[in-house]
């Protein structure tokens, strides 16, 4: 990333959750390679990202870790969140994702149902997924532009 480039990520962890652990170490990374990050920290509700959202319009993703496996009850205001127009980039969703070590494919296509765009299981791979979202959104508009 150029020095003068300004790239905003919003983070947190899910509102019932309080692992701090992984959320501490992705902001540390995503921050050393350049990212601004709004890290809303552990047991944070929708309405914080969407807060969040309000202030940092150009915010290129919601990052949201869940680790004690309560995603899809700490999720349910997000389809309204999403309706609404208060949290309008992508949402990316990581960590232990559902209640037990036996996981249902179900269960990720319940987080989809939700309105997360993305589901990530190594934050190694954040930074590449935040620029392929990127450039999927720049030729969005330039298509825009285009037509
Ligand atoms: C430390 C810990 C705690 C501490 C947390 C302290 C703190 N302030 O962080 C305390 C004691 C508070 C705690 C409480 C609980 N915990 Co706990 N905890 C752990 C433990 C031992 C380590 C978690 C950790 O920090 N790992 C280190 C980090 C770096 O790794 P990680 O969290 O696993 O995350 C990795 C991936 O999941 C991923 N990832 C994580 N977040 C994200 C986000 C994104 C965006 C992406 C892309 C990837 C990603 O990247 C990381 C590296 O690979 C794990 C067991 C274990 N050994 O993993 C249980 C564990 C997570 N806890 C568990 C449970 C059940 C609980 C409790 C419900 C227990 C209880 N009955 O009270 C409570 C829930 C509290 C709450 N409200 O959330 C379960 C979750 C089970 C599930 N989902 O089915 C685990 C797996 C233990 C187990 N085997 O049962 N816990």
């Amino acid at each position: 990333m150029s020095p003068s480039e300004r790239r905003v990520v919003i983070l947190g962890v899910a509102a019932s959750d309080s692992h701090a652990v992984a959320n501490h170490l992705i902001a540390h990374a995503l921050r050393g390679v350049g990212f601004e990050v709004e890290n809303l920290g552990t047991c944070t509700p929708v309405e914080e990202f969407a807060d969040a959202c309000d202030r940092h319009p150009d915010a290129e993703a919601v990052i949201i870790g869940s680790l004690n496996g309560h995603v899809h009850e700490d999720l349910r205001d997000l389809p309204a969140a999403r309706e609404a127009g208060r949290i309008t980039c992508p949402v990316i969703v990581g960590g232990n994702l559902s209640v037990g070590s036996k996981k249902d494919p179900r269960d990720l296509e319940r987080l989809h149902e939700l309105g997360v765009d993305r589901i990530l299981s190594d934050p190694g791979q954040l930074v590449a997924l935040l620029d392929e979202l990127r450039a999927a959104r720049t030729a969005e508009r330039q298509l825009l532009v285009a037509s």
